[in-house]
């Protein structure tokens, strides 16, 4: 078993990207800006949030953190995305999820301008990417395929397994498993609640990759010997060896799955810090105008 170390090729692509932001600061232009929207004080939410503001500050982004109370209406928030899209200051923007039931998680994302749309989530974003048009990628299924890329896991004629089919991950994810780019041209199932028989498809899987957010949910018997699992589950549970009080688990049984599997990442320290390297990437694409010129 080899164990994908998001963190390891976190740092390296931030590296990568820092040096790209050290020329064009270097050439006295602006260097990216994020800005990120956080609604109410969910901890696990305010976790993300800083360590996106920490990662922009480690490379050399500005960053700006909208913090909003629980309460605050649709209108403000609207409100305060119209500001960040008129403002030639911020290249992108995003709106940590989930947000509180009183306001249409839709409507907000549909307000951002696709232009900073770095999350991906803007239904001209998931429709570009759809057909692949040049787009932003959401930051989860971007940092899966660039993870399967480095390690250089064939995906070509593979037998590839989705469990969700969340707009966030499941679905994007499938829809970039079969594209006809390298990674890409697997043959993808999708697999969500109302899948029947779900362990006869989840092993046959070469490539399985688990967004169903259920603790521990992927058992080895679940998994075909010798696959590559990505584990995109994160929760939280109560530990008493921690400082915190918690430990993080995934949607994948890391112990047992692990002695089948030829490749799989951890939780912590595999799809998670990815997924904020790709928001980085993203945002200076924005800043480049690299996806819309
Ligand atoms: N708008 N909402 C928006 N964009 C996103 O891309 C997200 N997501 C998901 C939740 N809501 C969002 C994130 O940022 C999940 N997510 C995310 C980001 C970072 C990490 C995990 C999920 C992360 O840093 N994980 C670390 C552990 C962090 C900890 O200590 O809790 C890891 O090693 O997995």
């Amino acid at each position: 078993m080899k164990l994908i170390d998001g963190k390891r090729v976190s740092s390296q692509i931030r590296q990568e990207i820092s040096l790209e932001v050290k020329k064009i600061v270097e050439e006295e232009e602006k260097p990216p800006h994020l800005a990120a929207i956080l609604v109410g004080d969910d901890p696990a939410s305010e976790t993300y949030v800083n360590n996106k503001a920490k990662a922009c500050k480690e490379i050399g982004f500005e960053s700006s953190n909208y913090k909003l109370p629980g309460d605050v209406s649709q209108e403000e928030l609207l409100e305060t995305i119209d500001f960040i899209n008129n403002d030639d200051e911020i290249d992108g923007v995003i709106v940590q999820l989930p947000l509180p039931d009183h306001i249409d998680e839709y409507k907000i994302i549909e307000s951002i301008k696709p232009e900073k749309d770095v999350d991906g989530f803007h239904p001209i974003n998931v429709g570009r990417m759809s057909i692949g048009l040049p787009a932003y990628i959401s930051a989860t299924p971007f940092g899966i395929i660039e993870l399967l890329k480095r390690y250089e896991i064939e995906t070509k004629g593979k037998n590839c397994v989705v469990l969700g089919r969340s707009n966030i991950v499941g679905r994007p994810i499938s829809v970039l498993m079969n594209h006809n780019s390298e990674p890409g041209n697997s043959t993808v199932t999708v697999c969500h609640s109302r899948t029947e028989n779900i362990k006869e498809i989840t092993a046959k899987a070469d490539i399985l990759i688990v967004a169903i957010g259920k603790k521990e949910f992927v058992t080895a018997d679940m998994v075909k010997q010798n696959a590559v699992v990505i584990d995109v589950g994160i929760h939280r549970v109560a530990s008493v060896e921690k400082k915190s009080g918690f430990k993080l688990v995934g949607d994948v049984k890391f112990d047992e799955v692990s002695k089948k599997a030829s490749y799989i990442t951890p939780v912590p320290g595999g799809v998670g810090p990815m997924t904020i390297t790709a928001l980085l990437h993203n945002t200076l694409k924005a800043r480049k105008k690299d996806i819309y010129k």
